[in-house]
C-alpha cells in the first residue's frame, strides 16, 4: 500500500502530503525504490507549502552569519523562489541542460545552497569543491569532469583565469560576489532579474546528481559519482532515526561545503527534515569562536570532525555548557574515548560517530537514541547491509578484522554512489564479491556496532580530509630544491595523522639553511594545491648522493 500510495504521490501533490508525517519524517519505506525523486520538488518545495499553510514552525531554514555580523534568515519559501530563479539563470542565461556539469567552488556563502538546488531543480549536476583549491587543483577537476560552468567566489577568479585557456568545454564562469569581472558572469545580479517561476525537472532516481572528487593511494582524486539516491536515501526511516531531526532543530554542520558530509549535513538531512540548517562563514577556522557561537544561537545540533571537538577541548575554555546543544555528531575521521570522556563531562552531551566515504554518504551511525559503545562507529543504516568481508567478498564472523563492506547485489543500494566516473576498471577494483569494498578496516560485534580499525591503503586522513600521498609528493617535487619525496601519514594528537614528507633535495640547495627550507616548502605546496594537505611535520631534506655512491639516507 505504501508503494503505491508513494508512487501516486509523485504525481499528485495533495498526496504526498499523506507521507510526511508531523515531524518531517516521510513515510518511505527503507527499501523502496521510487522510480522519480527530486529533492527540490520532492521535500524543499513541499515544506514552503507547509509554511505558506501554516503547519511549520517561525524556524528559517537557512540561517547565516559571518563575523562581521551580517545575518541572512530565508523561509523554504524564500528559499524556493531564490533557487528557482538559480534555476532559471542556469537554463536561460548559461543554457545549461539536465545533465550538463557545474563546477561549484564556494565557501559557506549562502549562495551555495541555492546553485545546489537550482542544479537539483534542472537535472545540472553539481561538482562541489573546497574553495582551498589552487589553480592545478580546478584545472584537473574541468578538465576530468566536463564541466561546461563554473560558480565560484572572488578570490579564485585568477586562478580560474590562468588555467582557463586548458578548459574549452568551460563555456560559462559565474562569479558570487558583488563586483563585476570581466568575462565572468555575476550570480547575484543575475538572481535579481531571474524569474522566480520555474518548473522543476522531473529526474529519475537513476539520474546523476552529484560528483564528488577523492584522493586514493595512487594517481589523482577519482570522481564518485552520486545519481538522486543520495537524496532519497535522506527520506528513509532508518536515516530519519539517526539525528532524530525536527522541524524545530537547528543544526550546525560545520563541514567545508566541498566534502559530502556537507551535502548531507548541510542540505540533504536538515531540509529533509524541515529543519533550520545554520552556517558561520569563518574566514579562519577558531575554537573560541565555535564555543561562543554555540552559547549566542539556539542550535540544538552539531556535527563537526572530530579534531574541531578536540581543538574545543584543547582552548580550555571554563564553560562548555551550552544551553540549547542536545546532540553532537561527529564523523570524517576517529574520535578517541578519552575525547568523548571529556566531551561528556564538561558539556553533559555524548559525541554520536558515524562513519563514511564520498562514494556512500553516512553508512552506519550511533542513532540518536541508541547506546553508545565508547570507541564504536555505530550500526548500519538502512537499506545499507554492511558486513566485514576478506578480500574476496567473503563474510567474516564477528570479531574478526576485515574490510568493511556495503552489499551490492542482488540489489545495490540508494545512498551509494553508482562508480567513478569514466573509470570502470577503478569501480571494478572496488567491487568485491557481492560487497562494495571501502578499503577501511573494522571489526563487527555481536550486537552490530562496527570498529573502525583504519584504512586498508596508503591514504591519509589528517582531521578529516582524505590526502592522496601522490597529490603531496607532485607538489613537492614542483620545488627546485625537491629530487624526490615520499609522504606519508604520521600519527598527530591534534589531527589524528598528519602528512610527513621525506625529501631528496637537489645538490645546489644542500648549504641552505634547513629549517627556512622546510618553511619554503610548506608554503610551496600551500600554494600549488589546496592549502591543507601541506606537510605539517618536520621534513627533513636529506642529501642526495651522486650517482654510483652507496645508497644511505
Ligand atoms: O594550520 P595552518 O594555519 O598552518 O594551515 C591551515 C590554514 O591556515 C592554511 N590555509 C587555509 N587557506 C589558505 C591557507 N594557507 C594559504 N592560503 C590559503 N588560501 O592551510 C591549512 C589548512 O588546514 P585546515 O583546513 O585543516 O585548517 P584548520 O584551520 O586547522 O582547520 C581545522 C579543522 C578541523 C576545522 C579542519 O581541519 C576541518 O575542517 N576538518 C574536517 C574536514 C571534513 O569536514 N572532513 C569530512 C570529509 S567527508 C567524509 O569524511 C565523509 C563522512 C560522511
Amino acid at each position: 500500500i505504501c508503494k503505491f500510495l508513494h508512487r501516486f504521490s509523485l504525481h499528485r501533490p495533495q498526496l504526498h502530503r499523506w507521507l510526511i508525517s508531523g515531524d518531517g519524517a516521510q513515510r518511505w519505506n527503507d527499501y523502496d525504490s521510487p522510480e522519480e525523486f527530486n529533492f527540490a520538488s520532492h521535500v524543499l518545495d513541499y515544506w514552503a507549502q507547509m509554511e505558506g499553510e501554516g503547519k511549520r514552525g517561525p524556524g528559517p531554514a537557512l540561517w547565516w552569519v559571518n563575523d562581521q555580523g551580517d545575518e541572512i534568515k530565508w523561509s523554504f519559501r524564500e528559499l524556493r523562489d531564490l533557487s528557482r530563479r538559480a534555476a532559471n539563470v542556469f537554463e536561460q542565461t548559461c543554457g545549461l541542460q539536465h545533465g550538463d556539469r557545474l563546477a561549484l567552488i564556494l565557501p559557506r556563502v549562502p549562495e551555495w545552497w541555492l546553485v545546489t538546488v537550482g542544479c537539483i531543480r534542472t537535472g545540472v549536476i553539481f561538482i562541489p569543491g573546497t574553495a582551498q583549491m589552487k589553480a592545478k587543483d580546478i584545472l584537473y577537476r574541468i578538465q576530468m569532469s566536463q564541466a561546461k560552468a563554473i560558480v565560484t567566489t572572488d578570490s579564485l577568479v585568477p586562478e580560474v583565469e590562468s588555467v582557463a585557456s586548458e578548459c574549452p568545454g568551460l563555456k560559462t564562469k559565474i562569479v558570487v560576489s558583488d563586483h563585476n569581472h570581466e568575462g565572468w558572469l555575476n550570480f547575484r545580479t543575475l538572481l535579481r532579474s531571474a524569474s522566480p517561476d520555474h518548473t522543476c525537472v522531473k529526474s529519475k532516481m537513476k539520474d546523476p546528481m552529484v560528483i564528488f572528487f577523492t584522493s586514493g593511494t595512487t594517481g589523482y582524486p577519482k570522481m564518485a559519482k552520486h545519481n538522486q539516491g543520495l537524496a532519497f536515501r535522506s527520506s528513509v526511516p532508518s536515516c530519519r532515526k539517526f539525528l532524530k531531526l525536527k522541524t524545530s532543530d537547528v543544526i550546525w554542520c560545520m563541514s567545508d561545503p566541498g566534502w559530502i558530509l556537507a551535502t548531507v549535513g548541510c542540505l540533504l538531512e536538515p531540509w529533509t527534515a524541515g529543519a533550520t540548517v545554520f552556517v558561520h562563514n569563518l574566514p579562519q577556522f577558531d575554537p573560541k569562536v565555535i564555543v561562543e557561537t554555540l552559547f549566542k544561537y539556539p542550535i540544538t545540533q552539531c556535527l563537526a570532525a572530530p579534531a574541531v571537538y578536540r581543538m574545543v577541548l584543547q582552548k580550555n575554555i571554563s564553560n562548555l555548557r551550552f544551553p540549547t546543544l542536545e546532540h553532537c555528531a561527529t564523523g570524517g575521521e576517529s574520535l578517541l574515548p578519552e575525547e568523548y570522556e571529556q566531551w561528556k563531562q564538561r558539556t553533559g552531551l555524548s559525541i554520536h560517530e558515524v562513519y563514511g566515504q564520498s562514494e556512500t554518504g553516512i553508512t552506519c551511525a550511533i542513532f540518536r537514541e541508541m547506546k553508545v559503545k565508547r570507541g564504536s562507529i555505530g550500526k548500519a543504516i538502512l537499506p545499507f547491509d554492511i558486513q566485514i568481508i576478506d578480500e574476496k567478498g567473503n563474510i567474516l564472523p564477528p570479531n574478526t578484522e576485515g574490510y568493511i563492506g556495503i552489499r551490492i547485489k542482488p540489489t545495490r543500494p540508494l545512498g551509494l554512489f553508482v562508480g567513478y566516473e569514466n573509470s570502470p576498471e577503478k569501480t571494478s577494483e572496488v567491487e568485491c564479491g557481492d560487497f562494495y569494498n571501502s578499503g577501511d578496516r573494522a571489526t563487527i560485534d555481536e550486537d552490530g556496532y562496527i570498529w573502525f580499525l583504519g584504512r586498508s591503503d596508503d591514504v591519509i586522513n589528517a582531521s578529516g580530509y582524505r590526502i592522496g600521498p601522490t597529490e603531496v609528493e607532485n607538489a613537492l617535487v614542483e620545488h627546485p630544491a625537491v629530487s624526490e619525496s615520499a609522504v606519508v601519514s604520521s600519527p598527530d594528537k591534534d589531527r589524528g595523522e598528519v602528512v610527513k614528507a621525506f625529501i631528496v633535495l637537489n645538490p645546489e640547495f644542500l648549504s641552505h639553511d634547513q629549517e627556512q627550507l622546510i618553511k619554503e616548502l610548506q608554503e610551496h605546496v600551500k600554494s600549488v594545491t589546496a592549502p591543507y594537505k601541506y606537510p605539517r611535520k618536520q621534513v627533513h631534506p636529506i642529501q642526495k648522493k651522486p650517482q654510483g655512491s652507496a645508497n644511505q639516507p
